[in-house]
């Protein structure tokens, strides 16, 4: 994937890595807030624009749905696998900005703009800017800025109430879970691969052993830390066992966490949001061949059994 320099879009690819081989994932640059002077909170004034198969973008798409945000905030998709111009709305420019690539909604943004153009992308129709580009601020904001408008589900999966806990387990569950298999899948060394691989099942083993004792991560209750993690784990044989080498087992081989998987799956609205060709688009038709895989096909709407 290429990137901008000085608003000028340059398609060869620049590694990611540490001098040890290890991915070293890029800060997102726009960090402004839904609810700052400069971006009240008004219905139909924001805009998502994602890639449904990408884990961070789909945080935003699942609590779009969650919060009933349909009508507030609107999305457009770009298509699964990258081009030669990174992201791209295909044959028929988006309708937002007439944008045919993701770099085109950074430079509306910044004509100068350097660095990579990642999804999601929170963008203000009437400031025309980005507002922000960090999938787990916008969560955030999704989470609450909008609460009291009409038809937005008010339940918090952020609440005050819970927040050290959601911290400390987004803590560890984001390096060695989330980024954990773009650790794997990116390494340019086999220590760093080796590494990563070690931190990603010992957490996925510990996350097991929790899910035993209790339906979701903090209880009884859903809330962002398990949205965080589902958002992997709906992945993880589709494409991350195979492409991303996270291979010591499968999800479906793992006691509670498979259910546990099919338990947030099967909430209100979630199933829709899980688009299982665009997840094996982004991952193995953004690389040559671009031959998608066939399987595996995880029975997602499977009994799970893990009611309280
Ligand atoms: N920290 C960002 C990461 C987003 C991200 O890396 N998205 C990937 C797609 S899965 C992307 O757009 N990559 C393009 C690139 O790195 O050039 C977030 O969570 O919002």
């Amino acid at each position: 994937m290429g990137m901008l320099i000085d608003g000028r879009w340059h398609s060869e690819d620049r590694p990611r890595n540490g001098t040890g081989g290890e991915f070293v994932r890029p800060e997102s640059p726009f960090r402004a807030a839904i609810g700052d002077p400069a971006f009240p909170a008004q219905a139909g004034r924001y805009h998502l624009f994602v890639n449904a198969g990408c884990p961070w973008a789909y945080r935003t798409i699942l609590y779009r749905r969650l919060k009933g945000l349909e009508d507030i905030v609107s999305l457009s998709f770009t298509l699964s696998a990258a081009g030669p111009e990174g992201w791209t709305f295909g044959d028929v420019p988006e309708a937002i900005l007439g944008a045919r690539h993701l770099h085109h909604v950074y430079t509306a943004a910044d004509p100068a703009f350097t660095g990579r153009c990642t999804v999601p992308v929170l963008w203000d129709l009437e400031a025309e800017t980005i507002v922000n580009n960090e999938s787990s601020e916008i969560i955030r904001m999704l989470d609450a800025a909008f609460d009291g408008f009409d038809g937005v589900n008010p339940q918090r999966f952020y609440p005050a109430h819970r927040a050290e806990e959601i911290d400390a387990l987004n803590e560890w569950i984001y390096p060695d879970v989330n980024n954990g298999v773009y650790r794997c899948g990116f390494a340019r060394s086999q220590t760093a691969y080796d590494e990563a691989f070690d931190r990603l099942f010992a957490a996925l083993d510990r996350l097991d052993a929790l899910l035993a004792t209790r339906r979701y991560l903090c209880g009884e209750e859903i809330t962002e830390a398990d949205w965080r993690l589902f958002a992997t784990l709906v992945r993880f044989d589709l494409a991350y066992h195979g492409q991303f080498r996270c291979n010591r087992n499968a999800l479906i081989d793992f006691e509670h966490l498979w259910p546990y998987t099919r338990d947030l799956y099967q909430q209100p609205g979630v199933a829709d949001t899980v688009d299982v060709e665009a997840i094996r688009g982004i991952y193995y038709g953004s690389r040559p061949p671009g031959i998608l895989p066939r399987g595996p096909n995880p029975d997602f709407t499977a009994a799970h059994q893990r009611a309280g």
